[in-house]
C-alpha cells in the first residue's frame, strides 16, 4: 500500500518555491531556475512515520503566479499546500491573505503550512520570526522558517505537511 498525495506551492513570484522543491526532491540549490511557463511537476517517494511508503506529487507554479485563472486548475485535487513568503520581502508577506483565501475557497480545510523562506539572508530580514508566527497562529497554520539555500528546515516542512495530509486522509 502506497499513500499518494498532491501538494501545491503557493506564494508570490521569487519567494523561493522552485528552490524549495529542488532542495527537497534533489537536495540541490542553484542560483537560478529558469522561469518556466505552466506548471512544474515533481514526484518524491518517501517513508512517513506510522504510514510507510508515500508518494508525493508536487506542483510548482512556473512563473505564472499572477494569472488567477490558472490557480483554479492548479489547486484542483490538492491535498495540502505550502504557502510561502520571503522573509526579506514585505510585499510577499502582505500577499499571503490572497493565497490562503484562494486555497480555502477551493480546498476548504485541507492542511496548509506557512513558510518564511530565505532565513539565511539574516541582514536583510524585514519580517521577524515573531510576526510570521503571530500571522500563522491567527490563521490556524503550522509555521516554519526555512532556507532553500542552506537546506534549513526544508525536509521538515514537506514532511510535516505530508504527515498532516495523511492524518486527515486516514481519519
Ligand atoms: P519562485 O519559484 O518562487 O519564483 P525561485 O522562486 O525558487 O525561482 O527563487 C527566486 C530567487 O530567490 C532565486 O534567485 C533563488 O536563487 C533565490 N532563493 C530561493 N530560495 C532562497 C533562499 O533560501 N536563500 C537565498 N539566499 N536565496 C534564495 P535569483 O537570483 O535567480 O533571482
Ligand atoms: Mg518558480
Amino acid at each position: 500500500m502506497v499513500y499518494k498525495c498532491k501538494i501545491v506551492l503557493l506564494g508570490e513570484a521569487a519567494v523561493g518555491k522552485t528552490s524549495l522543491v529542488y532542495r527537497f526532491v534533489q537536495d540541490t540549490f542553484r542560483e537560478s531556475y529558469k522561469s518556466t511557463l505552466g506548471v512544474n511537476l515533481l514526484k518524491k517517494d518517501l517513508d512517513i512515520d506510522n504510514y510507510g511508503d508515500t508518494s508525493a506529487q508536487i506542483w510548482d507554479l512556473g512563473g505564472q503566479e499572477s494569472f488567477k485563472s490558472l490557480r483554479q486548475l492548479y489547486l484542483e485535487g490538492a491535498n495540502g499546500a505550502l504557502v510561502i513568503y520571503d522573509v526579506t520581502n514585505r510585499k510577499s508577506f502582505e500577499k499571503l491573505d490572497e493565497w490562503i483565501t484562494s486555497f480555502r475557497e477551493t480546498r476548504g480545510d485541507e492542511p496548509l503550512l506557512l513558510i518564511g523562506n530565505k532565513i539565511d539572508l539574516q541582514k536583510r530580514i524585514q519580517i521577524a520570526e515573531k510576526e510570521g508566527k503571530e500571522y500563522a497562529e491567527k490563521n490556524n497554520l503550522s509555521f516554519l522558517i526555512t532556507s532553500a539555500k542552506t537546506g534549513d528546515a526544508v525536509k521538515t516542512a514537506f514532511r510535516e505537511l505530508i504527515k498532516q495530509i495523511l492524518d486527515r486522509l486516514t481519519k
